[in-house]
């Protein structure tokens, strides 16, 4: 195959260390940025394989997220926005591992396999997060797919969610939005700004935010809307990479680990605060109370507050669509309780990752699911997204109607569905809150979370636990899930289980009780019957 003298020659610029095998787990690969120039050629390749197989565009993101600065990564983008399927993460995985001189035959199997038309064009756009090994790593991207013939577009610096969002927008021929990121920004600031005018009485106070940027690309990109959001909403903006080093001791994850305020910004006693992740794919609210308490609200809140509104509009519109709310087993047990009980809405439960609770959220007409960790999104079936434009657009319904039409109608703008988009996310959350004239305090006394804890700890092989029951129950080792039985039967309204994790040599442990001195105390003793 004539392409192939390219790629033997350009793999040779991106030579893979001998002996070194990477997995491609929950969030694509992710390491030592100094680990990955020859996986980074490689998905070049493989993005543009993927392009010809299912003849659209492919995006390929450089970013580890939350991870550390020094580290970094890499996932790939299937045509509708959405994660690349199992098969494909498989075959990154064989792509990545297979030694220098066997490169070429890596990928004639997998050109055989998925029978890959090597005439079909390819397509594929490229976006990076802001760490220094950025850079040349999106450019050893650039080199695979040019190694193979394929055309790509380089995005240069953007939010993982906004790749994911042009990739969709260039598969739908633009029906889903402009595949640019101004086209980006006016979809969302225009349905946010239709939003608020459904708030009259909103004052300047509670115009406020701030918003830890935790150093990294959503700094900037906050940066980029601002002036479209015409005031509707102010926005301090701390952590934007001027001075502090991308996630150290801040941005969503520190912030709900911790369960503390990140480092680097100016909170007063009852404003509203959010932190991002270091790709903007995931959001955090906070806030302290006059007494100085820290209160997260995090991904299932945010849950919460989404599903309420939309269910209210829903009967004030009299659309009759079917809600779901799709969770992990790390969602709070008062979260699934008040879902479940005082709702009435349906809940899931899914294995942890975003793939799994996308795939879930798209059975219902309505799909709002979120990650305890923020990560998380709304999904509109097609048929759902036509009844809202429908009833919008009637002019024989009475105003009370017709208003929670057109609020559905600009949600359902405000929202990227691709994906967990920290930004979209956000102008959702300040709508809703702007158009019920609701503070973070009445938010956040929805419900009261269980309290928590946390804990990981290091064996000498974590895959020897498997779990079944959305990793709620360990199948394995045999005696375990019986020790954590009898452990949580010790305390009040406790819950616990083990995870073997999927982005970091550990199992994790969840335990919540009706305590804090509980839960930890339940964290600690499982995390002994681990070992
Ligand atoms: C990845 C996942 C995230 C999940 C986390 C769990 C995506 C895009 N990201 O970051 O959803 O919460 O892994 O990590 O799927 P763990 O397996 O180490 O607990
Ligand atoms: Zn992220």
């Amino acid at each position: 195959m004539p392409q192939f003298k390219e790629v033997s020659t350009q793999s040779g610029l991106h030579p893979k260390p001998a002996g070194l095998v990477l997995q491609y787990g929950t969030a694509g690969f992710r390491t030592n940025a100094k680990q990955l120039d020859h996986i980074m050629f490689r998905m070049g390749l493989l993005a543009t394989l993927r392009s010809k197989k299912t003849k659209a565009t492919i995006g390929v993101m450089v970013t580890a997220s939350h991870n550390p600065e020094e580290d970094n990564g890499v996932k790939l983008v299937d045509p509708m926005g959405e994660m690349v399927t199992p098969t494909w993460e498989g075959y990154a995985t064989q792509l990545a591992n297979a030694e220098q001189e066997d490169l070429l035959a890596a990928l004639q199997d997998i050109i055989e396999k998925e029978a890959i038309h090597m005439s079909q064009e390819a397509n594929v756009f490229v976006g990076k997060d802001t760490r220094s090994s950025s850079a040349s790593l999106s450019q050893a991207v650039l080199d695979g797919v040019s190694a193979l013939g394929g055309h790509s577009k380089d995005y240069g610096l953007v939010t993982t969610p906004q790749l994911h969002y042009m990739v969709c927008c260039q598969n739908t021929q633009c029906k889903y939005g402009e595949a640019t990121v101004e086209g980006y920004y006016k979809k969302l600031c225009q349905a946010f700004i239709q939003l608020t005018k459904n708030a009259s009485n909103c004052t300047d106070d509670q115009k406020h935010l701030t918003v830890d940027g935790a150093n990294g690309i959503g700094a900037l990109k906050v940066r980029e809307m601002e002036s479209q959001l015409k005031k509707e909403l102010h926005i301090s903006l701390f952590n934007d990479g001027s001075e502090g080093k991308l996630n150290h001791q801040c941005g969503a994850d520190f912030v709900k680990v911790q369960q503390k305020p990140p480092t680097g910004i100016k909170m007063n006693p009852g404003e509203r605060c959010c932190s991002f992740d270091g790709d903007a794919d995931r959001i955090i609210y906070y806030y302290t109370d006059s007494e100085g308490k820290f209160h997260l609200l995090d991904g299932d809140k945010i849950a919460t507050l989404i599903s309420t509104y939309l269910k209210e509009l829903l009967t004030q519109a009299g659309l009759d669509l079917e809600i779901a709310v799709v969770q992990t087993a790390y969602a709070n047990g008062s979260s699934t309780n008040y879902l479940e009980n005082t709702m009435k809405v349906i809940v899931r439960c899914t294995k942890t990752g975003v793939k799994h609770l996308h795939h879930a959220a798209q059975e219902f007409d309505i799909g709002v699911y979120f990650e305890a960790n923020g990560h998380g999104t709304v999904l509109f079936s097609k048929a759902a997204e036509e009844k809202i434009q429908q009833l919008a657009e009637n002019s024989n319904i009475n105003d009370e109607r017709k208003r929670a039409a057109l609020l559905l109608q600009n949600t359902v703008n405000v929202i990227n569905q691709t994906v967990g988009d920290a930004i979209s996310d956000m102008l959702l959350i300040e709508a809703i809150l702007a158009i019920k004239g609701m503070t973070i305090q009445q938010w956040d006394a929805i419900y009261s979370d269980l309290p928590n804890r946390q804990l990981k700890v290091k064996v000498s092989d974590r895959r020897v636990i498997d779990t079944t029951d959305a990793e709620r129950r360990a199948v394995s080792p045999a005696g375990l899930q019986e020790a954590i039985d009898s452990l949580v039967k010790n305390y009040r309204e406790a819950r616990s289980f083990v995870r073997p994790s999927g982005t970091e040599d550990v199992v994790r442990v969840y335990a919540e009780a009706e305590t804090q001195e509980s839960a930890d105390a339940l964290a600690r003793d499982v995390s002994l019957a681990v070992y």
